[in-house]
């Protein structure tokens, strides 16, 4: 119920847009606004607070964005982010756009100047047509020009943020929404509860049939998990399907840990193998893009697309119905919302009788796996000097392990897809990384949403460079004093601190940085713990101070400049990847 209202010359109780638009984002279930305050929204952002929602403040717009997206993400509730016009608007789209494209749910709302002066171009403050920029960025675009409208465009913004597939929204309140006034009746009249926002989505039963009679037909199956799976909170009729089905699987990165990484089922140690040998594969939330090599080529065992496509089924489990056959033919598209389809395939096998999944399969896999850690476990042993990546992970690893709930951000190339691959997730939802773009930044944003939104302890493992993109944002970890520890992997650059000007001049090359740079004093400017450390012993008793006192944290972890290679595991895209130099 509104407090800011104020009565008209006849008596008449009034309530503005200011506390119409707080109103209806609390009658929603909204408690945190991720925003960079400024005109036209700094009294929003005042009064907000003043209304009991929690606003986190920060130094860039884009930070404050993907900390909405996180927290869409973590919750299946739209992250709200707050802007100002123009250029505090694109510097949230970014965020928008990386949400619509990991199909996070987010709004973005920005305040916008005089739409009369904007759309005639006679050059308001911060003078933009925001709405038509948006556009084609996000999944829906709103504007809100009448107080009385407010109820309906907040509404049908939450609306098409978590409905279907999820995605980022954006809303424009121009500044003369704000203090537009109306009746106070009419006004709580005018807000909407949404109802059932992401209704639940029932596959057909011919959908699920076919999925099934594949299952039950195929030689060596595999299950793939992805991100969406893990956004589904589905985490039991996933976990069913799997163990009943008794079918190897392999998780997306963000869906490490929907079933711990340390199941007796999880393929991810032998990822070639099972993608190359595997005859049928269900996808459950996971598209077939970049990461899966579109299920072509070498990848998928086979030379020529063809080929590949040839040996292999698809089922694929999506809430988008427009997503089968978006690269490779899927034999048994099954839409609907995961939780709802995993039951019901899992239902069907369990009535079906089906057999668990070949035995001389599972043991390939299982066998090809355990090799490949046993592999892993001798480089992780290892006590180089410099310390290395898996000689630094493998503290990392043990923390995950002795404090599974933690939230573990992670960003980079080598410091992302070493820490992928080496540090075990046990529980859903606690890793947050670069996603289906790749994208650096995501790093400061996502960790202060992890903490606001879930109060766990959160640990960033970053890049040097990759920390860079967001590194403003400690003063907002240490202002709002979350248990927030950043690990920088400093190797002097991107990828390593080698690189050579080819030129020979004297700036240095395009991948280095100062060499030697002491992150952990920006810590410390703010207030918060800042250390450097060079060896796994240090590494391990800075981090568990910092768990131990949930103080804002950052340790500057200097790694051998030489340990990191191109692009991390992605040297192949590179352009001139495979060209003679
Ligand atoms: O089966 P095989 O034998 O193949 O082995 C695999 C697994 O089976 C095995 N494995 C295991 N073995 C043993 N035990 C366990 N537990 C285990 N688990 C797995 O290990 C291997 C590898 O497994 P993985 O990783 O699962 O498999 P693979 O083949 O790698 O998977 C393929 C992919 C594609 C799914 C995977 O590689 C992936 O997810 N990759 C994501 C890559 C990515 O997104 N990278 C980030 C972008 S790179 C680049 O663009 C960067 N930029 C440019 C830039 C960006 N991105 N954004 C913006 C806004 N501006 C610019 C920049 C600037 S990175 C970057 C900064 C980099 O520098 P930093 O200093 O930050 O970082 P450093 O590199 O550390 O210096
Ligand atoms: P990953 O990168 O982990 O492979 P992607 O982001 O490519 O995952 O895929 C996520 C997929 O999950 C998207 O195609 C999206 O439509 C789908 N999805 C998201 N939420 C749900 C849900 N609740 N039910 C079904 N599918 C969903
Ligand atoms: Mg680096």
């Amino acid at each position: 119920m509104s407090t800011d209202t104020s009565a008209t010359a006849a008596g008449q109780e009034t309530i503005d847009g200011f506390q119409l638009v707080i109103d209806a984002l609390k009658l929603n279930g909204v408690k945190n606004i991720y925003c960079v305050p400024g005109i036209p929204i700094t009294d929003l952002s005042r009064k907000m607070q003043k209304e009991g929602l929690r606003v986190i403040s920060f130094r860039h717009e884009q930070h404050a964005g993907n900390a909405a997206s996180a927290e869409g993400f973590l919750t299946k509730l739209p992250g709200i982010a707050l802007t100002v016009s123009a250029p505090g608007f694109l510097n949230g789209l970014t965020a928008l756009a990386n949400a619509t494209t990991n199909c996070f749910p987010m709004i973005l709302i920005s305040g916008s100047s005089e739409r009369e002066i904007v759309d005639l171009q006679q050059g308001d403050y911060e003078e933009m047509d925001q709405l038509a920029i948006a556009k084609p960025l996000c999944k829906a675009a709103f504007r809100v020009l009448h107080a009385e409208d407010i109820g309906v465009g907040i509404a049908r913004a939450i609306r098409a943020a978590v409905s279907g597939r999820p995605g980022g929204v954006y809303l424009d309140l121009p500044a003369k929404l704000m203090p537009q006034e109306m009746p106070l009746a009419a006004g709580m009249a005018s807000l909407i509860k949404v109802v059932d926002a992401a209704p639940a989505q029932i596959p057909s039963d011919e959908s699920v049939q076919r999925a099934i009679e594949l299952l039950k037909n195929a030689k060596r199956p595999l299950i793939i998990l992805g991100k969406g799976a893990a956004y589904a909170q589905a985490d039991s009729a996933v976990k069913d399907l799997i163990e009943m089905s008794g079918i190897p699987y392999l998780p997306m990165s963000m869906a490490k840990g929907l079933l711990p990484d340390t199941h007796a089922q999880c393929a991810s140690a032998a990822r070639s193998y099972v993608l190359a040998e595997a005859d049928v594969v269900m996808l459950v939330g996971a598209r077939l893009n970049w990461l899966l090599s579109h299920g072509k080529g070498k990848t998928w065992g086979g030379k020529t697309p063809a080929n590949a496509a040839a040996n292999r089924q698809f089922i694929q489990i999506d809430i988008s119905p427009t997503e089968a056959d978006s690269n490779v033919a899927i034999a048994a598209p099954v839409v609907g919302d995961i939780g709802s389809c995993v039951a019901q395939i899992a239902k069907g096998l369990k009535l079906g009788n089906a057999p668990k999944a070949n035995a001389e399969w599972t043991k390939a896999v299982f066998d090809k796996r355990d090799a490949n850690v046993a592999k892993m476990a001798i480089t992780l042993e290892a006590n180089p000097s410099p310390m290395n990546y898996q000689s630094s992970l493998a503290v990392i690893k043990k923390t995950m392990k002795a404090h599974p709930n933690t939230i573990l951000v992670n960003e980079g190339a080598n410091a992302l897809d070493f820490t992928r691959s080496i540090v075990d997730m046990y529980q859903p939802r606690k890793r947050l990384d670069v996603g289906t773009w790749g994208i650096m930044g995501i790093g400061m944003g996502f960790a202060v949403a992890a903490a606001v939104t879930t109060g766990e302890q959160v640990l960033a493992v970053e890049g040097d460079s990759a920390f860079g993109f967001s590194g403003m944002e400690v003063e907002t970890v240490c202002r709002y004093n979350l248990p927030v520890c950043i690990v920088i992997m400093n190797n002097n650059g991107i990828y390593k601190g080698t690189d050579k000007n080819l030129s020979g001049g004297a700036d240095v090359a395009p991948t280095l940085f100062v060499k030697d740079a002491r992150y952990d004093l920006m810590m410390q400017a703010f207030g918060g713990v800042g250390v450097t450390v060079r060896t796994p012993v240090e590494l391990d008793a800075a981090i568990q101070a910092a768990f131990t006192s949930r103080k804002p944290t950052l340790i500057n972890a200097v790694i051998d400049e030489t340990a990191g290679t191109e692009s991390g595991r992605i040297t192949s895209l590179n352009p001139t990847a495979g060209k003679k130099s």
